[in-house]
């Protein structure tokens, strides 16, 4: 019963009445990450990845003003194409609802409509956080309060190193959101397996990430779990040889007058062209291996539960 349109595709309704697990998945890396044709392929990819690890996937977008759990073929199709898509985050979701337009959810409105959909569990490639210079812009991602308020468990492969990543560390610690690395103590940097930091928390298997979930829930708290999944070692950009490209990328962006919400697409553009690439790669492996951990994680989830 909602007062909005609200729906879900035919394999999340028919997983929904069975009770098997779900793993939400967002559509700004579709829109505003990757470039067209291969977003559409990673999409379809890493749905693929979700189904074989025994969970279905539910990409969720705004189209023509419903929100969608899970987009059939087409309309995945259609978005990874479409031109001019809002990027959704909390503050955008219910406006672009109302006047009937079409967007895609950041980590933020996905942790938002995953919680409305029933599906504790969502996977993404990086989380939006600090900027580099927050302190003048006041550039921090709304990702982080979502995360601080909505009982999602988020697998992503850490922060990217566009951002400022001790800064982004500082606020998740403050907002009270667990930051759990799996399988090492470094807190994962996206194209690169580690950073200099440690991760606040650490749990290596999928059971107890899921057992942490719902702990957290019967404690009463709310917000939800932030899972720091490393890029597999024979796929990562060491960090060293990005350092300077982010540099670079940062440097045309502040030359170029970018901020808001053009910040993070640019940087990622830019940095896919400096790198000849090799960064669009890296994020695919990383994407992938994030959902297939958030499926063994949903899969936990809903053992526990029966
Ligand atoms: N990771 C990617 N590509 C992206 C994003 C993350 O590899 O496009 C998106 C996510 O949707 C994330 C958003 O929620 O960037 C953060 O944007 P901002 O910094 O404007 O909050
Ligand atoms: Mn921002």
């Amino acid at each position: 019963m909602t007062d909005f349109p609200l729906t879900f595709s035919a394999e999340v309704a028919e997983a929904r009445r069975a009770g098997t697990p779900v793993v939400a998945l967002e559509s700004t890396i579709i829109t505003h990450g990757m470039p067209y044709p291969q977003n559409l392929e990673v999409a379809q990819q890493v749905e693929a990845d979700v189904r074989a690890c025994g969970a279905t996937p539910a990409t969720i977008a705004v189209i023509n003003g419903t929100l969608h759990i899970g987009l059939d073929a087409d309309q995945l199709s259609a978005l990874a194409q479409a031109k001019n898509v809002a990027k959704l985050s909390r503050a955008d979701m219910a406006v672009c609802i109302a006047a009937g337009r079409t967007g895609a959810t950041t980590v933020a409105a996905t942790m938002i409509a995953a919680h409305l959909a029933g599906i504790s569990v969502f996977a993404t490639g990086g989380i939006g956080g600090v900027h580099k210079g927050a302190e003048n812009s006041f550039d921090i991602s709304a990702d982080l309060m979502e995360l601080s308020q909505t009982p999602i468990t988020v697998v992503a492969a850490g922060a990217k190193a566009i951002l400022d990543v001790a800064k982004t560390l500082e606020v998740l610690e403050t907002q009270g959101v667990p930051v759990i690395a799996v399988g090492q103590d470094s807190f994962p940097a996206f194209w690169s397996a580690t950073s200099p930091l440690r991760a606040p928390l650490r749990l290596d298997d999928p059971a107890q990430i899921a057992l942490a979930h719902r702990t957290r829930a019967a404690m009463g708290l709310p917000g939800g779990q932030l899972v720091a999944n490393p890029i597999p070692a024979e796929d990562e950009i060491p960090a060293v040889d990005l350092a300077p490209i982010i540099v670079q990328a940062q440097r045309d962006a502040d030359a170029h007058g970018i901020s808001g919400k053009a910040v993070t697409p640019y940087l990622l553009q830019r940095i896919f062209e400096l790198t000849g690439g090799r960064s669009l790669t890296a994020n695919i492996a990383l994407v992938r291996n994030n959902a297939r951990l958030a499926a063994r994680i949903a899969a936990a989830l809903e053992t526990a539960v029966d």
